[in-house]
């Protein structure tokens, strides 16, 4: 099976305060806006309208959990770069999703968007920076890949590899499309492998305090 079997929406968040209680993973999904992340996660879940998706860009204007197989929460995040909000209202973001990271850090597997035409840009780089400085583990997803043909989507693959390489960063990289389903297994299989691996360390540390005391 390579999709979550229940995935429910649980809140929307545009303060710390209205954070849900963490679980011992979540998944965030970051990118630039209009990226794709949005249509990923319910590609992810296979329920077509579980996030809302616009083809303009800026749609997600808030941070929005959704709770997976009473696991493990997906986290959809405002995208980045968007021009036209207001300087006020981009630094708000910049500091909710901030703030974010750094109160949830050892819980958060960074799910880095990419949109395979335009590969990395600064402001990925700032994020993976940031993801870097609080040891928050990623994995980067190309989407949007059913818009290339197979021979520019090859050349797009290596040099997009080539790019996070050069900026020091893991160049591997999941491709994938919210059109075709191609990369979801991959996904699936590499949260649901990560969610397992967090869980270990989060029940070591427990016990460990256990055994302290
Ligand atoms: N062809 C194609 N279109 C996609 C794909 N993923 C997303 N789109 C389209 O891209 C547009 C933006 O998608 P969203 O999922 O809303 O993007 P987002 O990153 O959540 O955007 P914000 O919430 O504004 O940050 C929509 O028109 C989607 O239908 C894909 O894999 N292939
Ligand atoms: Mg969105």
């Amino acid at each position: 099976m390579a999709q979550a079997s229940v995935a429910k929406f649980l809140l929307s968040a545009r303060a710390v305060e209205q954070f849900p209680r963490p679980l011992d993973f979540e998944a965030a999904f970051f990118g630039r806006s209009n990226v794709g992340k949005s249509s990923l996660l319910n590609t992810y879940t296979g329920v077509s309208k579980l996030a809302r998706v616009s083809g303009t860009p800026g749609c997600t204007r808030e941070i929005n959990f959704f709770l997976i197989d009473n696991k493990y929460y997906l986290v959809d995040l405002p995208g980045y770069g968007y021009a036209r909000y207001s300087k006020d209202e981009q630094q708000r973001w910049a500091e909710l999703i901030n703030e974010y990271i750094s109160l949830r850090a050892s819980r958060i597997l960074g799910v880095v968007i990419l949109d395979i035409r335009r590969g990395l840009t600064d402001l990925d780089v700032m994020l993976l920076d940031i993801l870097k400085s609080h040891d928050v583990n990623y994995i980067i997803v190309a989407t949007k890949i059913d818009k290339l043909k197979t021979n520019e989507l090859r050349a797009a693959t290596l040099l997009l590899k080539s790019q996070i390489k050069s900026a020091g960063f893991d160049g591997d990289i999941i491709r994938f499309s919210s059109v075709t389903g191609e990369g979801k297994k991959e996904l699936y299989n590499n949260i649901t492998k990560k969610y397992q691996h967090y869980k270990e360390v989060q029940k070591e540390k427990t016990d460990g305090v256990f055994v302290d005391e």
